[in-house]
């Protein structure tokens, strides 16, 4: 008889289309799916994270099965479970008498080089989810000086003819971010989320989550979230009717009480499964031919897609497995308390870390402007804000929050992705949102007692990393206004910086 192999699902591979099952013989093989306390704990997640993850693994084991394929399946509270991946692979191989593994290639080192060191045949597939492979980027990236996601994107639309009219881009530009980047009023009106009742699969995975990982940062109820690809396509199409056609002119504003805005939230079923990154572009494409969507929102949004997230998985694969522990600044200060919900008077910051653990969810700027601002303004180090974003975010996987933490939020990478640190002073959050006007600081105020704590770390990250930065031509001017101002004033801004990180440091509330 011959031998079955086994077919590795991992809990972010979750579609008939993943290049192990493409590869498997579904007559012969065994589907191995697990979940494990190694990947559930590997940092504290998101409650919300666990849940839909292993939800949508139930679930899609059951298409399987439905479809005819052979499931071995470990639940986390089975009593023989082995609680990783490996020991579930092993276990399963002495049970079916295999010695093949069939494996896409998952979406991190960490478990890449787990499956590489187990005693059994592995047969690796690269995860062609992704619309540029490895080989492709590091073609791509070979000789280059400075790897801009620009250049790269440009590349994509051609591959993919999206926005394409012949050689030429639609509309006769590639990008139209000039349009976009408007703040949003106080009366704006952003559609509702859609949001699922939890069927019966998913109250017995939250009863599990509540019980196992109830002390993690993070609210697991109300639960709303898609768990298969029928509801993650009513997401999209949500999306694409409600939430498309404003995209572009409010995806940098900020608003109180409007975690969503006009996003799509669709990024914890991409980087599942549930949904393909082609078909949502093509679906946003057509919206736009059909007069529904303007060019500034479809192409911003099918360039975060095709450019900034195949851009940042090029990068997180082609720098290794060291990338997400550099420190280019060699900032060393502890992630302050503040980030786990401890208390703070800073308005921005409080109102973010507060639908973080709401909804596990925070949209691009937020993530860049204010908690990463924030981070990098206070020379925290930037392995812990890596393993903070890792956590508390439904769609946290490490090929694309590294890149996006350690590269574009800290430039711990050095301005791989970057090429210049992305700091802001209070003024660019008071533009763009309206959290100050609740603040206990004053946005306006550069210096003094109650001085907004954006305004004077912004300048104190400046003076203190001058050798780095101030060749680079995209801030040369922001040194030279620096210096223009009266020693006194720059003496008072640093001095008052320090005291304020100071007591940051020592754990009262700023
Ligand atoms: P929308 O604003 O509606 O954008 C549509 C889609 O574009 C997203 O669903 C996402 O798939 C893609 N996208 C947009 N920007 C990026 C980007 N910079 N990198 C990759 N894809 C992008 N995204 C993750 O998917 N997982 C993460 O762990 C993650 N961590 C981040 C950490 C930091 C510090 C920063 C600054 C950004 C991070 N991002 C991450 C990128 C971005 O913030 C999220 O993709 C986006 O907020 C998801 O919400 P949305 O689906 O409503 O996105
Ligand atoms: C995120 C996650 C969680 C919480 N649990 C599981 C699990 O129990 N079983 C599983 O196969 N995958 C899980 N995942 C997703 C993995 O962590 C993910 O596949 C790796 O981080 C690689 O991207
Ligand atoms: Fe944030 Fe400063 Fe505005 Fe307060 S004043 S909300 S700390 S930017």
């Amino acid at each position: 008889m011959v031998k079955p192999r086994l077919v590795l699902v991992l809990g972010d591979q979750l579609t008939t289309e993943i290049a192990a099952l493409r590869a498997a013989d579904k007559a012969r093989d065994v589907v191995v799916m697990a979940e494990v306390m190694d990947e559930a704990r590997y940092v504290p997640h998101h409650p919300k994270k666990i849940a839909l993850v292993l939800a949508a693994m139930r679930k899609f084991a059951a298409a399987l099965e439905a479809e005819g394929r052979q499931v071995a399946y470990a639940r986390l509270d089975d009593s023989d479970n082995a609680g990783s991946i490996p020991g579930e692979l092993l276990r399963r191989a002495e049970a079916f008498e295999a010695d093949e593994v069939i494996a896409t290639t998952p979406g991190e080192w960490r478990l890449i080089e787990a499956l590489d060191e187990l005693p059994l045949t592995l047969h690796q597939h690269p995860d062609d989810r992704f619309l540029c492979s490895r080989s492709e980027f590091a073609n791509w990236a070979e000789g280059r000086k400075e790897l801009r996601m620009e250049w790269f994107y440009r590349e994509m639309r051609r591959k993919t003819g999206l926005l394409m009219e012949g050689d030429d881009p639609a509309g006769g530009n590639w990008n139209y971010d000039a349009d976009n980047r408007k703040p949003a009023s106080d009366d704006a009106d952003p559609p509702e989320p859609l949001s699922f009742a939890p069927d019966d699969t998913v109250d017995q995975v939250l009863d599990l989550v509540e019980e196992r990982f109830g002390g993690h940062f993070g609210d697991l109820r109300p639960f709303g979230f898609a768990t298969d690809r029928k509801q993650a396509l009513k997401v999209l199409d949500h999306f694409i009717e409600h939430g498309l056609p404003k995209f572009g002119d409010y995806q940098d504003a900020m608003l109180s009480g409007e975690p969503m805005l006009w996003h799509a939230v669709i990024s914890p079923y991409l980087n599942i499964g549930l949904l393909d990154p082609l078909e949502v572009c093509q679906r946003c494409e057509q919206a736009w031919q059909d007069g529904k969507a303007p060019l500034n929102a479809t192409e911003g949004f099918i360039r975060q897609i095709i450019g900034w997230r195949e851009f940042v998985r090029g990068v997180y694969f082609l720098e290794g497995p060291d990338y997400a522990r550099r420190n280019a600044l060699n900032h060393q200060r502890g992630l302050p308390d503040l980030y786990w919900g401890g208390e703070t008077r800073m308005a921005c910051m409080a109102e973010v870390v507060a639908q973080t653990r709401k909804y596990a969810y925070a949209h691009h700027i937020q993530r860049l402007m204010i908690t990463g601002n924030f981070a990098l303004l206070a020379g925290i180090d930037p392995a812990e804000v890596h393993e903070w974003y890792l956590s508390v975010y439904a769609d946290a996987y490490e090929w694309v929050e590294a890149p996006n933490t350690v590269g574009m939020s800290q430039f711990a990478d050095g301005g791989i992705v970057a090429s210049k640190p992305y700091v802001s002073s209070g003024n660019y959050i008071a533009k763009m949102s309206n959290y100050c006007r609740d603040c206990a600081y004053d946005v306006k105020a550069k210096s003094g007692e109650t001085a907004c704590p954006f305004n004077l770390l912004y300048w104190y990250f400046i003076d203190r990393h001058r050798d780095r930065f101030e060749d680079n031509p995209r801030m040369k001017v922001i040194y030279r206004n620096w210096d223009k101002r009266d020693e006194d004033d720059r003496a008072q801004i640093l001095r008052e910086a320090e005291a304020w990180l100071d007591q940051l440091s020592k754990g009262k509330t700023v």
